[in-house]
């Protein structure tokens, strides 16, 4: 039965906290992509997963709750090799974790950002997450250091992607891996509603980050690491003519634009194996 919420199973009170590194995380990963991989392959190789893509260690009582939103449609290959590479990487960190795909019904124009904000209020409905990676499906973390956890200021965690030459492609860059904690998120309004198709809604944020009088923290080049799996431009994510535009108009915009205002309408919710699944209906462009 798909339809219910899944309990994690509970642990008493005695168990002790994990340690604050976890003894089981090395340095640099090497990530590969296994031909023929199958979700069922993934799935025998992380047992202690539970259905909707949770986990809790098993041995010790985890210091972070982190949520993974990952926005999605038609990258089904992406999505096998980000589990494949990510559930042992985020078991490895001792987390409290789970993982969210959010997944834009329909053939209208991709909109990253109003996808972020339906995962931060489907995942926080279901958890008291004190941490949200935002997460793209074709990013996969090249070293174990990069803590999958908040910090004190919204954390752009995809600093040094194998694309850009392992370096940022501009000063202000906060796309790919952003980690954001609910008080962050709140403070910023959430992410903008209204960019549909390629680029900008990244740079929006940015901007939101420092509007909100916060500033943006980055790990070092060395551990925010990541292999970016190539692909074409996908259809229906066209790039956005007014991003210009759009953005030059974020301090006017940014609160009555965001969390205050999505709407949109959840057309299932699956707990699968290795993810919860949240197909949602967004709307279309005013
Ligand atoms: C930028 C895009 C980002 C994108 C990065 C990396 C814009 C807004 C106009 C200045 N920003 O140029 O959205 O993540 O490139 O590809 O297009």
């Amino acid at each position: 039965n798909l339809s219910h919420s899944p309990k994690p199973h509970s642990h008493g009170d005695a168990m002790p906290y994990c340690p604050k590194t976890s003894p089981l995380i090395g340095g640099p990963i090497h990530v590969s992509f296994p031909s023929g991989l199958t979700l069922a392959d993934v799935q025998s190789k992380n047992t202690l997963v539970l259905r909707g893509g949770r986990y809790r260690p098993p041995d010790c009582k985890a210091r972070h709750r982190t949520a993974i939103i990952i926005p999605y449609r038609h990258r089904e290959l992406h999505l096998k090799f980000l589990l494949y590479n990510m559930h042992p990487f985020l078991q490895r960190q001792q987390l409290n974790y789970g993982i969210y795909v959010i997944h834009q019904a329909g053939d209208y124009t991709f909109n990253r950002a109003k996808l972020m904000n339906v995962g931060f209020r489907e995942a926080m409905k279901e958890e008291d997450w004190d941490c949200l990676f935002f997460h793209d499906v074709d990013l996969i973390p090249e070293d174990d250091r990069n803590t999958y956890i908040c910090d004190s200021n919204p954390k752009h965690a995809a600093i040094a992607m194998d694309k850009f030459g392992y370096k940022l492609p501009y000063k202000m860059y906060f796309g790919g891996v952003s980690a954001l904690t609910p008080l962050h998120y709140h403070k910023i309004n959430g992410f903008p509603n209204n960019y549909w198709g390629w680029g900008g809604e990244d740079d929006d944020i940015g901007v939101r980050v420092s509007l909100a009088g916060m500033f943006i923290s980055r790990p070092s080049s060395k551990v925010g690491r990541y292999k970016m799996i190539k692909h074409k431009r996908d259809k229906g994510n066209d790039v956005n003519p007014k991003r210009f535009n759009m953005l030059a108009k974020t301090r006017q915009t940014w609160k009555r634009d965001g969390m205050n205002t999505v709407d949109y309408e959840v057309i299932s919710r699956m707990y699968l194996p290795l993810y919860t699944n949240i197909t949602v209906n967004i709307g279309t462009e005013a």
